[in-house]
């Protein structure tokens, strides 16, 4: 890695912490995911971006602000891409994956908080996010009460913060109120950039960001197939990197990793081995670089064959309709894709359960696990009905709650292994 500690500096960036931080992060990546067999090629890209997230991807934000674009951070796929592109500015989402100067969190924080809103209170504390801090606004957006109400605070420590309201319901009321936001949120960024978005420019953003959807989609399609040509882990880095790669060269990568799985399917290699068992998981999410769980997954000789989360396909899975031809229309386009997303903090939320039969189903899922970060209530609370209607239909469920620590990782292994045997 090239020297970056005059970035790092100019970020504000704490040296200690900050090289603790990476520290812990290469040793944690080495073992997890350089020791995997059968990886595919392909993934040598996304190694390389993780090894530079914290250096070239972080000068290369630096260059687009030199030449004018805005970063926005965001911690939520309610955020709209296709927005931020469209307004000339670049996206990315902001570190939420890891336990960061706990005992600084706790000091603001009640402790019973979920770990991914301690992590970024301990990432900024601990000045530590290069993206956070390299960001030009941060959008918060008012999901739980954990999220909505740690932004209070959060808002004091972060001097460019924007808070965007969402609906909890699907009623035609909450999707008023969606519309109005996201025009609040267009209204802002022109604001920022002295620059109105044209329908031209609603229309690139929106093909970029349905290029990048539309790219995910096929490789978690090609995740179907047995033995599956992906491991998990790896597939789960992918839904990572698209929150801070670059959206157009990580399509191409994405694509090109899609052709070569497509090749081994032929040939009936895969990543494990074939009539592993194959594991779903749904739930909270997997916020880079949290791999705890999936790691221990795999770690039996399962496989997981897709995410139910929204780094996964909650976040990704649908388009926007880029038919319109007026600024209104792309607008309705977006807030109708948008509200399709089955976040558990809406009520009812039938729809994800669906979602998740539906997911069993298309990937020969052999069982379920329910993935739900200790303290997040929106999702344990849908874990039960999750768990009942997916025994309805006799698809095996594994309810586990968890948090960033690894104090827990024995008595999660055990009960892994004991789902993984009977499934
Ligand atoms: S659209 S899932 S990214 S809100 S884990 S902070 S819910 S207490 S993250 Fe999410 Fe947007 Fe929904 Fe998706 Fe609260 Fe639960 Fe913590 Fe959570």
């Amino acid at each position: 890695m090239a020297d970056y500690t005059q970035m790092w500096t100019d970020l504000g960036l704490n040296h200690d912490n900050h090289n603790a931080l990476l520290d812990n992060l290469g040793q944690a990546y080495q073992s997890i995911f350089m020791t995997q067999e059968n990886r595919p090629e392909g993934m040598s890209y996304f190694d390389f971006v993780m090894s530079e997230a914290h250096g070239l991807r972080i000068q290369e934000l630096r260059e687009e602000q030199e030449a004018g674009r805005k970063i926005i951070g965001s911690f939520c796929v309610f955020v709209p891409e296709e927005i931020i592109l469209a307004a000339g500015c670049t996206a990315v989402g902001l570190c939420a994956g890891a336990d960061f100067a706990q005992e600084e969190v706790e000091k603001v924080l009640p402790r019973n908080t979920c770990s991914l809103i301690k992590s970024f209170f301990g990432f900024k504390l601990g000045k530590v996010c290069p993206y956070m801090e390299v960001s030009d606004m941060i959008v918060g957006e008012n999901t739980c009460d954990g999220k909505k109400k740690s932004f209070e605070v959060f808002k004091e420590m972060v001097p460019n913060f924007y808070q965007m309201d969402l609906p909890q319901t699907k009623t035609p009321m909450a999707r008023h109120m969606l519309k109005q936001e996201f025009k609040s949120f267009v209204e802002k960024l022109e604001e920022m950039t002295g620059k109105r978005i044209t329908i031209e420019d609603l229309k690139q953003g929106i093909a970029t960001v349905n290029a990048k959807r539309q790219a995910l989609r096929r490789l978690s399609m090609l995740r179907a197939a047995d033995p599956a040509p992906i491991s998990g882990l790896d597939a789960l880095l992918i839904n990572q990197i698209a929150f801070l790669d670059n959206p157009i060269r990580f399509t191409e990568k994405v694509n090109a990793i899609c052709d070569e799985l497509e090749l081994l399917i032929k040939e009936t290699k895969g990543a494990k081995k074939a009539k592993a068992p194959r594991v779903l998981i749904s739930g909270c999410p997997m916020a880079i670089p949290n791999w705890k769980l999936p790691s221990i997954i795999e770690s039996t000789g399962a496989v997981i064959v897709g995410e139910e989360s929204c780094i996964g396909e909650r976040g990704q899975r649908n388009l926007t309709d880029d038919s319109a031809d007026s600024l209104e229309g792309l607008m309705n386009a977006i807030v109708d894709r948008y509200l399709k997303i089955d976040c558990a903090v809406f009520t009812p939320n039938q729809e994800r359960v669906n979602h998740i039969k539906e997911m069993s189903q298309q990937y020969n899922a052999d069982g379920v696990i329910h993935y739900g970060l200790q303290f997040c209530q929106p999702y344990i609370m849908e874990s039960f009905s999750v768990e009942k209607e997916l025994e309805k239909q006799n698809i095996s469920v594994l309810r586990l709650e968890t948090d960033y620590s690894q104090e827990d990782m024995g008595q999660l292994s055990t009960r892994v292994e004991a789902f993984v045997e009977i499934i």
